[in-house]
């Protein structure tokens, strides 16, 4: 299957990491929109319309068998309208905040993600749905994206500056014991979130979504590893070309992703 991946930037990357881990027989097609980064602070008519052209874009190019749009902020606007839009199969990531009710013990779940994402109505259904019973702390922050971001480009996170981002929650009486990371760049810096919140569990959406992916798929397709030993070929695109694009490249490099 040809599977397509996307998201503003390489915070899918933590996405795509786990779908290929679960699928290894497939072609990969990753597109960062790194033009249009950060998604958090687009309004929700641009991010709408932007995710559609892409989509449209991409299916019309090459032949795709699934979108996964690897982001949590325009997954949570723009998925029900995509799924009237296309025919085929689209995944996206949101928080996962019902896993996290199965984990926490103090009953104290914190929401991290883009400002955007703990405002939308869909994560607030998610909570109603959910998590009744539950104490929710949201936390939206437009840095710590970009924090991942240069994380992967090889800057080195600054502690102190992470800590003070995470002022709201040190303070709070009851701190979450677990924490949701609703953006997909965030598991790029869960180790120095640990190091914050050392007794939390940090739950990400990426395993439940490969999962998905691979149950939709497995209808039309034999995704049995030994199946035929095909390699996987992935092609890297971004939507604008800059400095950090080449650096983007080595990052996925790193990961033994093909060019
Ligand atoms: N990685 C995206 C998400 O999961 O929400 C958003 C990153 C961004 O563009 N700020």
């Amino acid at each position: 299957p040809n599977i397509f991946v996307f998201d503003s930037g390489i915070g899918g990357m933590s996405v795509y990491n786990e779908i290929r881990q679960k699928i290894p027989n497939a072609n990969y097609i990753y597109l960062f929109d790194n033009q249009a980064f950060p998604y958090g602070d687009k309004s929700n008519e641009f991010l709408i319309e932007r995710v559609n052209k892409i989509i449209e874009k991409v299916i019309s190019i090459h032949s795709i068998d699934i979108v996964v749009i690897a982001c949590n902020t325009a997954s949570t606007i723009c998925l029900p309208s995509l799924r009237t839009a296309f025919s085929i199969p689209i995944v996206g990531v949101v928080p996962a905040i019902k896993p996290a009710t199965k984990v926490t013990k103090n009953k104290c779940i914190g929401l991290l993600a883009t400002k955007a994402t703990v405002q939308r109505e869909y994560t607030r259904n998610l909570i109603n749905e959910f998590a009744q019973g539950y104490h929710i702390e949201l936390l939206g922050l437009s840095e710590l994206a970009l924090i991942a971001e240069r994380k992967l480009q090889g800057i080195p996170v600054d502690m102190s500056e992470l800590k003070s981002l995470m002022t709201p929650w040190l303070n709070l009486a009851v701190i979450p014991d677990t924490i949701v990371l609703g953006c997909t760049h965030y598991p790029f810096i869960r180790d120095e979130l640990k190091i914050v919140f050392p007794s939390a569990a940090f739950i990400d959406s990426g395993y439940a979504i490969a999962s998905r992916v691979h149950d939709l798929l497995k209808e039309n397709f034999n995704l049995n590893r030994d199946d035929h030993g095909q390699k996987t070929v992935s092609l890297i695109m971004s939507t604008q070309y800059n400095q950090q694009v080449n650096k983007i490249i080595e990052t996925f490099q790193k990961y033994n992703i093909e060019k």
